[in-house]
């Protein structure tokens, strides 16, 4: 009988002794931790209270050049009222008459970069790689946020591939500009801020 209060008094105060003795372990824990310890922490929970952290990469990109059009007919619509060609020398109007067979017919077009957005993050080194279908040429450079050109003029023929490559140092939106068809056949690279 004594025996078994004792034991029952006992089971507790070892459960305590247990428990301070986790604390105590988990207290020398932390004052030992180094200050470049507590550094990688602190920069570890920042990485996650922030932006993603996202290592750079050669990123490569696809993008293609091509010719879009659309035709209808006097009977279903009037002429614009607007010459589109007027608007940018990325667009392009045919009026009626242009087709002999079907002289109600009128056509518009235009010249356009699919994807016409991509995306990036700031440090990748961007290799843009062009595939020309339509138009036989067009002159083509890339333009950083600041304005600045970071791709020098090329001339791109119909049917050829090129590869337009530069480092994207700054966040923001560059801009893949075809000249020969401007301001309209233009497509934005968004370079991504990683911290
Ligand atoms: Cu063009």
């Amino acid at each position: 009988m004594f025996i078994r209060k004792r034991a029952r008094l006992l089971v507790p105060l070892m459960l305590m002794i247990a428990g301070v003795a986790l604390l105590a372990i988990a207290a020398g824990c932390t004052s030992g931790a180094s200050e470049e310890d507590l550094d990688a922490l602190r920069a570890e929970v920042q990485a996650l209270d922030g932006a993603p952290s996202i290592d750079p990469v050669d990123r490569l990109i696809e993008v293609t050049g091509f010719e879009i059009k659309g035709t209808t007919n006097t009977e279903n619509l009037a002429v614009p009222e607007v010459d589109p060609s007027t608007l940018s020398a990325g667009y392009g109007y045919k009026a009626p008459g242009f087709d002999e067979d079907n002289p109600s017919d009128w056509r518009v077009e235009t010249y356009i970069w699919g994807p016409g957005n991509m995306t990036a993050f700031q440090g990748d080194t961007i290799d843009l790689h062009t595939f020309i279908l339509n138009g036989n040429s067009h002159t083509v450079r890339v333009e950083g946020p600041d304005g600045s050109t970071v791709v020098e003029d090329v001339e791109m023929n119909r049917g050829r591939t090129y590869n337009l490559k530069f480092d994207a140092t700054q966040a923001g939106v560059y801009k893949l500009i075809c000249l020969t068809h401007a301001p309209t056949m233009t497509a934005d690279i968004v370079v991504l801020p990683t911290s």
